[in-house]
Protein backbone atom coordinates (compact mmCIF):
# COMPACT_ATOMS: atom_id res chain seq x y z
CA UNK A 1 0.00 0.00 0.00
CA UNK A 2 1.08 3.48 -0.93
CA UNK A 3 3.03 5.28 2.24
CA UNK A 4 3.34 1.85 4.04
CA UNK A 5 6.44 2.84 5.78
CA UNK A 6 4.99 6.65 6.73
CA UNK A 7 3.73 7.25 9.92
CA UNK A 8 0.34 7.92 9.81
CA UNK A 9 0.24 11.45 10.40
CA UNK A 10 3.27 12.28 8.30
CA UNK A 11 1.17 10.47 5.25
CA UNK A 12 -0.08 14.16 3.88
CA UNK A 13 2.97 15.74 4.10
CA UNK A 14 4.55 12.89 2.58
CA UNK A 15 2.62 13.13 -0.61
CA UNK A 16 3.11 16.64 -1.12
CA UNK A 17 6.66 16.25 -0.96
CA UNK A 18 6.08 13.61 -3.51
CA UNK A 19 4.07 15.76 -5.96
CA UNK A 20 6.66 18.96 -4.99
CA UNK A 21 9.38 16.61 -6.44
CA UNK A 22 7.89 15.42 -9.02
CA UNK A 23 7.08 18.90 -10.60
CA UNK A 24 10.84 19.85 -9.81
CA UNK A 25 13.88 19.13 -11.01
CA UNK A 26 17.33 20.77 -9.90
CA UNK A 27 18.54 21.20 -6.31
CA UNK A 28 16.44 18.55 -4.03
CA UNK A 29 17.91 20.24 -0.79
CA UNK A 30 15.49 23.12 -0.81
CA UNK A 31 12.38 21.03 -0.73
CA UNK A 32 10.82 20.81 2.70
CA UNK A 33 10.37 17.16 3.74
CA UNK A 34 8.08 15.36 6.43
CA UNK A 35 10.19 14.75 9.49
CA UNK A 36 10.74 10.34 9.40
CA UNK A 37 12.77 10.85 6.73
CA UNK A 38 15.07 13.60 7.79
CA UNK A 39 18.65 12.40 8.06
CA UNK A 40 20.81 14.04 10.97
CA UNK A 41 23.71 13.72 8.94
CA UNK A 42 25.01 16.39 6.75
CA UNK A 43 26.51 16.06 3.29
CA UNK A 44 29.40 16.70 4.52
CA UNK A 45 30.33 13.45 5.72
CA UNK A 46 29.38 11.96 3.29
CA UNK A 47 33.00 11.62 1.72
CA UNK A 48 34.12 9.23 4.30
CA UNK A 49 32.17 6.19 2.70
CA UNK A 50 35.43 6.55 0.13
CA UNK A 51 37.78 4.87 3.12
CA UNK A 52 35.40 2.70 5.58
CA UNK A 53 37.24 0.52 4.38
CA UNK A 54 40.87 1.73 5.10
CA UNK A 55 42.77 -1.59 4.68
CA UNK A 56 42.06 -1.55 0.81
CA UNK A 57 42.67 2.22 0.37
CA UNK A 58 46.20 1.51 1.68
CA UNK A 59 46.64 -1.99 -0.32
CA UNK A 60 46.40 0.12 -3.31
CA UNK A 61 50.08 0.97 -2.37
CA UNK A 62 51.35 -2.42 -2.04
CA UNK A 63 50.56 -3.65 -6.03
CA UNK A 64 53.30 -4.59 -7.80
CA UNK A 65 52.80 -3.92 -11.17
CA UNK A 66 50.42 -1.56 -13.10
CA UNK A 67 47.52 -3.86 -13.52
CA UNK A 68 47.83 -5.49 -9.69
CA UNK A 69 47.25 -1.61 -9.17
CA UNK A 70 44.43 -1.35 -11.36
CA UNK A 71 42.23 -4.32 -9.68
CA UNK A 72 43.63 -2.99 -6.50
CA UNK A 73 41.86 0.19 -6.55
CA UNK A 74 38.97 -1.48 -8.55
CA UNK A 75 38.19 -3.96 -5.57
CA UNK A 76 38.87 -0.50 -3.23
CA UNK A 77 36.66 1.16 -5.21
CA UNK A 78 33.89 -1.29 -5.27
CA UNK A 79 34.11 -1.65 -1.53
CA UNK A 80 32.90 1.55 -1.17
CA UNK A 81 29.74 1.16 -2.63
CA UNK A 82 27.62 -0.55 -0.19
CA UNK A 83 28.96 1.82 2.46
CA UNK A 84 28.23 5.27 0.00
CA UNK A 85 24.79 4.26 -0.86
CA UNK A 86 22.99 1.39 1.49
CA UNK A 87 24.51 2.48 4.69
CA UNK A 88 21.06 4.40 5.49
CA UNK A 89 18.98 1.94 4.86
CA UNK A 90 20.90 -0.73 7.13
CA UNK A 91 20.98 2.15 9.83
CA UNK A 92 18.07 3.95 9.43
CA UNK A 93 15.62 1.76 8.01
CA UNK A 94 15.47 4.12 4.59
CA UNK A 95 17.48 6.35 2.84
CA UNK A 96 16.80 9.71 3.72
CA UNK A 97 17.10 13.00 3.12
CA UNK A 98 20.35 14.74 4.55
CA UNK A 99 20.98 17.84 6.14
CA UNK A 100 21.83 20.51 3.25
CA UNK A 101 25.63 21.85 4.23
CA UNK A 102 26.32 25.88 4.85
CA UNK A 103 28.49 27.25 2.71
CA UNK A 104 31.93 27.07 4.25
CA UNK A 105 31.10 23.52 6.57
CA UNK A 106 33.95 21.76 7.46
CA UNK A 107 34.87 17.78 8.32
CA UNK A 108 37.34 16.74 9.45
CA UNK A 109 38.66 13.19 9.97
CA UNK A 110 40.94 9.91 9.92
CA UNK A 111 41.27 6.51 10.34
CA UNK A 112 44.18 5.78 12.65
CA UNK A 113 47.43 3.46 11.76
CA UNK A 114 47.26 -0.01 12.27
CA UNK A 115 49.05 -2.83 11.41
CA UNK A 116 51.47 -0.60 9.05
CA UNK A 117 48.52 0.48 7.04
CA UNK A 118 49.40 4.23 7.91
CA UNK A 119 47.10 6.97 8.98
CA UNK A 120 44.54 8.59 7.04
CA UNK A 121 43.10 11.54 7.11
CA UNK A 122 39.82 13.20 5.97
CA UNK A 123 39.54 16.85 4.95
CA UNK A 124 36.02 17.85 3.71
CA UNK A 125 34.72 21.69 2.86
CA UNK A 126 31.33 22.82 0.91
CA UNK A 127 32.60 24.97 -1.18
CA UNK A 128 29.49 26.69 -3.06
CA UNK A 129 26.11 26.45 -1.51
CA UNK A 130 24.00 27.46 -4.66
CA UNK A 131 23.97 24.37 -6.01
CA UNK A 132 25.26 22.18 -3.15
CA UNK A 133 29.15 21.37 -4.18
CA UNK A 134 31.31 19.41 -1.48
CA UNK A 135 35.25 19.32 -2.22
CA UNK A 136 36.90 16.48 0.13
CA UNK A 137 40.31 14.90 0.04
CA UNK A 138 41.52 11.35 1.72
CA UNK A 139 45.44 10.96 2.15
CA UNK A 140 47.27 8.02 3.25
CA UNK A 141 51.23 10.05 3.63
CA UNK A 142 53.01 7.43 4.44
CA UNK A 143 51.81 4.93 1.72
CA UNK A 144 51.51 7.92 -0.96
CA UNK A 145 47.96 7.65 -1.95
CA UNK A 146 45.26 10.52 -2.24
CA UNK A 147 42.37 10.98 -3.02
CA UNK A 148 40.66 14.78 -4.10
CA UNK A 149 36.96 15.09 -5.23
CA UNK A 150 34.08 16.86 -5.58
CA UNK A 151 30.60 16.00 -5.97
CA UNK A 152 27.20 17.53 -6.80
CA UNK A 153 23.56 16.81 -7.90
CA UNK A 154 21.39 17.32 -10.67
CA UNK A 155 18.09 15.54 -10.17
CA UNK A 156 15.12 14.76 -11.40
CA UNK A 157 11.69 12.77 -11.38
CA UNK A 158 11.17 9.82 -14.10
CA UNK A 159 8.78 7.48 -13.39
CA UNK A 160 7.80 7.35 -9.89
CA UNK A 161 11.84 7.31 -9.09
CA UNK A 162 14.04 10.43 -7.93
CA UNK A 163 17.01 10.00 -10.79
CA UNK A 164 20.22 11.40 -9.56
CA UNK A 165 22.83 12.63 -11.74
CA UNK A 166 26.39 12.85 -10.14
CA UNK A 167 28.47 16.06 -11.18
CA UNK A 168 32.02 15.90 -10.15
CA UNK A 169 34.78 13.55 -10.21
CA UNK A 170 37.75 12.27 -8.41
CA UNK A 171 41.49 11.91 -8.79
CA UNK A 172 43.31 9.13 -7.29
CA UNK A 173 47.07 9.79 -6.76
CA UNK A 174 49.32 6.72 -6.10
CA UNK A 175 52.92 7.40 -6.25
CA UNK A 176 53.48 9.31 -9.45
CA UNK A 177 50.56 7.36 -11.43
CA UNK A 178 46.88 9.36 -11.08
CA UNK A 179 43.56 7.93 -11.76
CA UNK A 180 40.40 9.66 -12.85
CA UNK A 181 37.65 8.35 -11.46
CA UNK A 182 33.86 8.92 -12.78
CA UNK A 183 30.50 8.90 -10.00
CA UNK A 184 27.63 6.49 -11.12
CA UNK A 185 23.91 7.71 -11.51
CA UNK A 186 21.26 7.11 -8.45
CA UNK A 187 17.67 6.26 -9.07
CA UNK A 188 15.93 6.62 -5.52
CA UNK A 189 13.13 3.89 -5.94
CA UNK A 190 10.56 3.27 -3.01
CA UNK A 191 8.95 6.50 -2.83
CA UNK A 192 5.69 5.14 -2.90
CA UNK A 193 5.69 3.21 -0.16
CA UNK A 194 7.83 5.91 1.77
CA UNK A 195 10.66 3.38 2.14
CA UNK A 196 13.51 5.00 -0.29
CA UNK A 197 16.58 3.18 -1.41
CA UNK A 198 19.02 3.70 -4.17
CA UNK A 199 19.82 2.04 -7.08
CA UNK A 200 22.86 2.68 -9.14
CA UNK A 201 22.77 2.73 -12.90
CA UNK A 202 24.91 3.33 -16.16
CA UNK A 203 28.64 3.46 -16.20
CA UNK A 204 31.75 4.32 -14.21
CA UNK A 205 35.53 4.34 -15.47
CA UNK A 206 38.79 4.47 -13.21
CA UNK A 207 41.32 5.77 -16.28
CA UNK A 208 45.01 6.32 -15.37
CA UNK A 209 48.01 3.96 -15.27
CA UNK A 210 48.00 2.50 -18.23
CA UNK A 211 44.41 0.80 -17.50
CA UNK A 212 40.81 1.49 -18.05
CA UNK A 213 38.16 -0.07 -15.43
CA UNK A 214 34.51 -0.16 -17.05
CA UNK A 215 31.77 -0.49 -14.28
CA UNK A 216 28.18 -1.38 -15.88
CA UNK A 217 25.84 -1.06 -12.99
CA UNK A 218 22.16 -2.88 -12.93
CA UNK A 219 19.57 -3.41 -10.53
CA UNK A 220 16.65 -6.15 -10.15
CA UNK A 221 14.85 -5.74 -13.57
CA UNK A 222 11.40 -6.37 -14.40
CA UNK A 223 11.57 -10.20 -15.41
CA UNK A 224 15.43 -10.79 -13.78
CA UNK A 225 18.34 -9.82 -12.14
CA UNK A 226 19.23 -8.79 -8.66
CA UNK A 227 19.45 -5.43 -7.26
CA UNK A 228 23.23 -4.22 -7.16
CA UNK A 229 24.64 -5.76 -9.11
CA UNK A 230 27.53 -4.67 -11.85
CA UNK A 231 30.12 -6.20 -14.26
CA UNK A 232 33.51 -4.56 -14.48
CA UNK A 233 35.94 -4.31 -17.19
CA UNK A 234 39.83 -4.13 -16.56
CA UNK A 235 41.52 -3.77 -19.93
CA UNK A 236 44.91 -2.38 -21.03
CA UNK A 237 44.02 1.55 -22.48
CA UNK A 238 44.84 1.29 -26.43
CA UNK A 239 48.54 1.28 -26.95
CA UNK A 240 49.82 0.83 -23.16
CA UNK A 241 48.89 -1.87 -21.65
CA UNK A 242 51.17 -3.95 -23.53
CA UNK A 243 50.29 -7.75 -23.98
CA UNK A 244 48.34 -8.00 -20.84
CA UNK A 245 44.80 -10.09 -20.69
CA UNK A 246 41.50 -8.09 -19.73
CA UNK A 247 39.87 -9.02 -16.48
CA UNK A 248 36.05 -9.25 -16.28
CA UNK A 249 34.55 -8.88 -12.51
CA UNK A 250 30.73 -9.81 -11.87
CA UNK A 251 28.69 -9.79 -8.92
CA UNK A 252 26.56 -7.76 -5.95
CA UNK A 253 28.47 -4.62 -4.66
CA UNK A 254 27.07 -4.91 -1.38
CA UNK A 255 27.94 -8.44 -1.25
CA UNK A 256 30.67 -10.37 -3.15
CA UNK A 257 31.89 -10.67 -6.41
CA UNK A 258 33.88 -12.87 -8.63
CA UNK A 259 36.42 -13.03 -11.94
CA UNK A 260 34.53 -14.10 -14.32
CA UNK A 261 37.13 -13.98 -17.07
CA UNK A 262 40.65 -13.57 -17.33
CA UNK A 263 43.79 -15.23 -15.24
CA UNK A 264 42.11 -15.03 -12.29
CA UNK A 265 38.49 -16.49 -13.76
CA UNK A 266 36.78 -18.67 -10.63
CA UNK A 267 38.47 -16.40 -8.10
CA UNK A 268 36.50 -14.05 -5.09
CA UNK A 269 37.36 -10.88 -6.34
CA UNK A 270 35.64 -9.10 -3.36
CA UNK A 271 33.79 -9.85 0.04
CA UNK A 272 32.48 -7.12 1.55
CA UNK A 273 31.70 -9.57 4.88
CA UNK A 274 35.65 -10.55 4.35
CA UNK A 275 36.87 -6.17 5.01
CA UNK A 276 36.06 -4.66 8.10
CA UNK A 277 34.44 -1.58 8.28
CA UNK A 278 36.12 1.49 10.47
CA UNK A 279 33.91 4.70 10.64
CA UNK A 280 36.51 7.93 10.68
CA UNK A 281 37.70 8.92 13.75
CA UNK A 282 36.04 12.91 13.92
CA UNK A 283 38.50 15.70 14.64
CA UNK A 284 37.69 17.89 18.19
CA UNK A 285 34.41 17.03 20.31
CA UNK A 286 31.01 19.05 18.95
CA UNK A 287 30.23 19.99 22.64
CA UNK A 288 33.07 20.53 24.58
CA UNK A 289 33.80 23.59 22.29
CA UNK A 290 37.08 22.34 20.77
CA UNK A 291 35.06 22.08 17.08
CA UNK A 292 35.03 25.10 15.15
CA UNK A 293 31.81 26.94 14.63
CA UNK A 294 31.67 25.77 10.86
CA UNK A 295 32.28 22.13 11.81
CA UNK A 296 29.44 20.05 10.76
CA UNK A 297 28.94 18.18 13.93
CA UNK A 298 29.33 21.58 16.03
CA UNK A 299 26.72 23.32 13.50
CA UNK A 300 24.35 21.06 13.25
CA UNK A 301 24.89 19.88 17.03
CA UNK A 302 20.67 20.83 17.97
CA UNK A 303 19.17 19.99 15.00
CA UNK A 304 20.98 16.44 14.77
CA UNK A 305 19.75 16.19 18.17
CA UNK A 306 16.47 17.38 17.81
CA UNK A 307 16.10 14.70 14.88
CA UNK A 308 17.58 11.97 16.79
CA UNK A 309 15.33 12.47 19.70
CA UNK A 310 11.65 13.04 17.74
CA UNK A 311 11.98 16.92 18.75
CA UNK A 312 11.06 18.34 15.58
CA UNK A 313 10.44 22.04 16.88
CA UNK A 314 14.11 22.22 18.16
CA UNK A 315 15.13 20.69 14.79
CA UNK A 316 13.37 23.39 12.83
CA UNK A 317 13.74 26.11 14.93
CA UNK A 318 17.72 25.45 15.07
CA UNK A 319 17.84 25.02 11.23
CA UNK A 320 15.97 28.06 10.16
CA UNK A 321 18.72 29.81 12.75
CA UNK A 322 21.70 28.53 10.27
CA UNK A 323 19.57 29.09 7.39
CA UNK A 324 19.25 32.55 8.40
CA UNK A 325 22.83 33.60 9.61
CA UNK A 326 23.54 32.21 6.21
CA UNK A 327 21.14 34.54 4.58
CA UNK A 328 22.52 37.13 6.38
CA UNK A 329 26.07 36.50 5.66
CA UNK A 330 25.73 36.49 1.78
CA UNK A 331 23.40 39.95 2.26
CA UNK A 332 26.62 41.15 4.48
CA UNK A 333 29.44 40.38 1.36
CA UNK A 334 26.92 41.67 -1.13
CA UNK A 335 27.04 44.68 0.18
CA UNK A 336 30.64 44.83 1.40
CA UNK A 337 31.28 44.08 -2.03
CA UNK A 338 33.36 41.36 -0.86
CA UNK A 339 33.39 37.00 -1.50
CA UNK A 340 33.12 34.01 0.68
CA UNK A 341 36.56 32.74 0.45
CA UNK A 342 37.38 28.88 0.40
CA UNK A 343 39.68 27.86 3.04
CA UNK A 344 41.20 24.29 1.66
CA UNK A 345 40.73 24.27 -1.91
CA UNK A 346 41.33 26.56 -5.16
CA UNK A 347 38.42 26.49 -7.92
CA UNK A 348 39.54 25.49 -11.12
CA UNK A 349 37.34 26.16 -14.17
CA UNK A 350 39.06 23.09 -15.98
CA UNK A 351 40.97 19.72 -15.17
CA UNK A 352 43.33 19.20 -18.28
CA UNK A 353 43.94 15.24 -16.26
CA UNK A 354 40.06 14.71 -16.13
CA UNK A 355 40.56 16.16 -19.94
CA UNK A 356 43.21 14.01 -20.86
CA UNK A 357 42.54 11.01 -19.29
CA UNK A 358 38.91 11.02 -20.17
CA UNK A 359 39.15 11.42 -23.99
CA UNK A 360 41.27 7.88 -24.07
CA UNK A 361 37.88 6.38 -22.70
CA UNK A 362 35.27 8.99 -24.56
CA UNK A 363 33.87 10.11 -21.15
CA UNK A 364 30.96 12.59 -21.02
CA UNK A 365 31.15 15.27 -20.15
CA UNK A 366 34.16 15.77 -21.66
CA UNK A 367 35.67 18.26 -19.37
CA UNK A 368 34.76 19.37 -15.82
CA UNK A 369 35.74 22.22 -13.26
CA UNK A 370 38.02 20.60 -10.51
CA UNK A 371 38.61 22.23 -6.56
CA UNK A 372 42.44 21.43 -6.30
CA UNK A 373 43.28 20.85 -2.45
CA UNK A 374 45.64 23.88 -1.08
CA UNK A 375 47.67 21.59 1.68
CA UNK A 376 46.80 23.55 4.12
CA UNK A 377 45.67 20.43 6.98
CA UNK A 378 44.74 21.41 10.06
CA UNK A 379 46.72 20.80 12.78
CA UNK A 380 45.27 18.29 14.52
CA UNK A 381 45.23 16.21 11.59
CA UNK A 382 49.23 16.62 10.75
CA UNK A 383 50.13 15.71 14.26
CA UNK A 384 48.88 12.72 14.96
CA UNK A 385 47.43 11.54 18.68
CA UNK A 386 46.48 7.99 19.78
CA UNK A 387 47.12 5.78 17.02
CA UNK A 388 47.04 2.71 18.05
CA UNK A 389 49.43 0.36 16.29
C1 LIG B 1 26.52 12.15 -2.14
C2 LIG B 1 27.94 11.76 -2.50
C3 LIG B 1 28.29 10.40 -1.94
C4 LIG B 1 27.31 9.36 -2.43
C5 LIG B 1 25.89 9.76 -2.18
C6 LIG B 1 25.05 8.87 -1.62
C7 LIG B 1 23.62 9.10 -1.40
C8 LIG B 1 23.07 10.36 -2.10
C9 LIG B 1 24.09 11.50 -1.93
C10 LIG B 1 25.45 11.13 -2.59
C11 LIG B 1 23.51 12.83 -2.43
C12 LIG B 1 22.14 13.16 -1.85
C13 LIG B 1 21.13 12.04 -2.07
C14 LIG B 1 21.74 10.77 -1.46
C15 LIG B 1 20.62 9.78 -1.48
C16 LIG B 1 19.37 10.63 -1.18
C17 LIG B 1 19.82 12.11 -1.26
C18 LIG B 1 20.85 11.90 -3.55
C19 LIG B 1 25.34 11.17 -4.12
C20 LIG B 1 18.67 13.02 -1.75
C21 LIG B 1 19.03 14.50 -1.81
C22 LIG B 1 17.49 12.90 -0.77
C23 LIG B 1 16.20 12.76 -1.47
C24 LIG B 1 15.10 12.62 -0.49
C25 LIG B 1 14.56 11.22 -0.47
C26 LIG B 1 15.20 10.32 0.52
C27 LIG B 1 13.09 11.27 -0.30
O1 LIG B 1 29.61 10.04 -2.32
Amino acid sequence: TPGEAVPAAQRGSWSSFLKSIASFSGDLSSLTAPPFILSPTSLTEFPAYWCERPDLFSAIADAKDPQARALAILRWFISTLKDQYTSRNELMGSEKKPLNPALGELFYAHWPDRNGRGQINLLVEQVSHHPPVTAYVIENKVKGVQLVGHNAQKTSFSSGSIIVKQIGHAVLTVGKEEYVITLPKLRIDGLWYGSPYVELTDTTYIIGGGFISTIEYKGKGYFTGKSHTFKATVAPLPGMGGSSQEHVVEGLWHEKSKFTKGPFQGDVFHDVETTSKENATVIGGEVDGSQGAFETRKLWNLVAKGIREGDYELASREKSRIENEQRQRRKDEAAAGTKWELKHFKHEDSDPLYERLGRLAKITPSEEDFYGFLVNWPEALTKPAGNDK
